[in-house]
């Protein structure tokens, strides 16, 4: 009897829910608790974190887990490693939903680096207007840099005050080209910072940043330890066991 985790919190995650539901297989749906109000699953749903490697260890006998899902967003390195490390303890199967990354394309003027520091040192030293896309966990270093004019995209308002003046949209996703392309144009962006998440739901500023000739500072992701990988929601599905309508 399949009972299944799923590490979501990601746009793919709550399509591999839908289609888990639709199979009828028994599972549990799990956020961080990063936001005020998660997206409904049509799941059992727990939020907050296991407690390391152990607490999802326990978890995993506790609830007789029989198969582990890491649907979690490319940039959630702990949560990955931890899952790899409790499955390996519990010799619970995991496997891991991961979109590709995006690919630049003709057009695309792209500046790759590694981490936040390094995109903070890409950033000229002449003032600009700067569409830091990347949430709010990881924003503290550009107050080094005060000299330009910031607009954050958060999910959820800010509850402390900010490192630096920054102008903040509270605005969950997903994105719309003609929306990023609207938002930029009217606050004059010269600048756009983002991670590279793949996916669909976050990559309409990337094309916008094409369109309107923008340089993009991509950061890229994480090394993660290696897992079974599958880039598609009927890839799982079939691992689970069970064939889906949807395409390949
Ligand atoms: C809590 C679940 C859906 C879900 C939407 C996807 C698309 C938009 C890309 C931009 C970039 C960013 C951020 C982003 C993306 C989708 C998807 C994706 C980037 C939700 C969600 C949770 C989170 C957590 C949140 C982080 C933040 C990151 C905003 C739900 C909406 C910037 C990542 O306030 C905080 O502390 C937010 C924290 C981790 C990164 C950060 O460091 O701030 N996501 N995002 C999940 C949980 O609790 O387990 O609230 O419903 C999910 C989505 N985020 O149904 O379409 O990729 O699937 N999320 C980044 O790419 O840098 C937004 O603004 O352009
Ligand atoms: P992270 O840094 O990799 O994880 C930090 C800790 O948060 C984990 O060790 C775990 O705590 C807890 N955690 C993370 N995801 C969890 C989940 N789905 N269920 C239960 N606990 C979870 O994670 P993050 O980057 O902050 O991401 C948190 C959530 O936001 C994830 O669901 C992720 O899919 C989603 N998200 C993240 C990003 C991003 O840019 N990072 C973008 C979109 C969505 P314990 O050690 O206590 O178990």
């Amino acid at each position: 009897m399949t009972r299944a985790l799923i590490l979501g919190g990601t746009a793919d995650a709550s399509l591999l829910a839908a289609e888990i539901v639709r199979a009828g297989i028994e599972a549990v749906y799990s956020y961080g608790g990063r936001t005020r109000a998660p997206a409904d699953q049509p799941l059992q749903t727990r939020i907050g974190g296991f407690g390391g490697v152990s607490g999802l260890a326990d978890y995993i006998r506790r609830e007789g887990v029989t198969h582990v899902i890491d649907a979690t967003h490319p940039f959630a390195a702990e949560m990955s490693s931890n899952a790899v490390t409790a499955c390996a303890e519990t010799g619970a199967p995991l496997i891991a939903l991961e979109r590709a990354p995006w690919a630049k394309v003709t057009g695309d003027s792209w500046i790759e680096v590694h981490d936040v520091n390094a995109t903070v040192a890409a950033l000229p030293e002449s003032p600009a207007k700067i569409f830091l896309a990347i949430g709010r966990q990881h924003i503290a270093p550009f107050a080094i840099k005060p000299q330009h004019t910031y607009t954050l995209r958060f999910v959820d308002p800010p509850e402390a005050p900010l490192p630096f003046a920054a102008d903040v949209i509270v605005s969950r996703g997903p994105f719309t080209l003609d929306g990023e392309l609207e938002m930029m144009r009217a606050r004059g962006i010269a600048w756009i910072v983002a991670r590279n998440s793949g996916g669909d739901g976050a990559r309409a500023k990337i094309d916008a940043a094409r369109t309107l000739g923008l340089p993009v500072i991509m950061i890229s992701r994480p090394r993660l330890p290696e897992r079974l990988r599958a880039e598609s929601v009927s890839e799982v599905m079939q691992w689970l066991g069970h064939r889906t309508c949807l395409g390949a």
